[in-house]
């Protein structure tokens, strides 16, 4: 701990440091599975410690930490030095809503307010995961200084790590917002 991401990485001066966050089990592997080009979907193990890989999306270097959920406190003090963040949720898993607000918190407080945070309602293909529009709504009542952070950008856009759908949705604002 102590050590800043950049002087962990040798970052060429184009590359943009991505946090993939959210609880375990929520998907984030899966998705960057998806994201770096493998198109199938099976069962990942759960992510002890972080995941690293570096992409390109329309152009854009994006060098991606997804971290596993029940490492997360470990990492809170590399926060800041991410230029974006994903925030991976479980949309199947209303149960959980709370702490997901709790780590969207975290995010919130422990980054600076201009870094864009993409949040994924992830797993939209399962019958009884709640839709993008729903999760957002409960995400502004739980979180309502996500709305008075007048410079934050976010999104909320639904996904499905099982079959793709969304992510370049998600990933396009990312690059368009990571670019202004
Ligand atoms: N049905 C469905 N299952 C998914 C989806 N995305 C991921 N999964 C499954 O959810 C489980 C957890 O996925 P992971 O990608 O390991 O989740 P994670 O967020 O990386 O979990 P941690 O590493 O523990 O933090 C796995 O069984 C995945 O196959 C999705 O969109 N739909
Ligand atoms: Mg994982």
């Amino acid at each position: 701990m102590g050590q800043s991401l950049s002087s962990l990485c040798d970052f060429g001066e184009t590359e943009r440091r991505i946090l993939m966050v959210g609880l375990d089990g929520s998907g984030k592997t899966t998705i960057l599975n998806r994201i770096r080009g493998g198109a199938t979907f099976h069962d990942v193990e759960t992510t002890n410690g972080f995941n690293l890989e570096t992409v390109d999306v329309n152009g854009a270097t994006l060098t991606i930490w997804d971290i596993g959920g029940k490492c997360l406190p470990l990492y809170y003090h590399y926060y800041q030095d991410a230029h974006a963040f994903v925030f991976v949720i479980d949309s199947s898993d209303e149960m959980r809503m709370k702490q997901v607000s709790m780590e969207l918190t975290h995010v919130l407080k422990a980054s600076r307010v201009n870094r864009p945070v993409l949040i994924l309602a992830n797993k939209q293909e399962l019958p009884m995961a709640m839709p993008a529009t729903k999760v957002r709504e409960q995400l502004t009542q739980a979180l309502p200084e996500l709305l008075r952070e007048p410079d934050r950008q976010w999104i909320v856009q639904g996904t499905s790590g099982a079959n793709g759908s969304g992510l370049d949705v998600g990933m396009d604002w990312l690059v368009n917002a990571l670019g202004n």
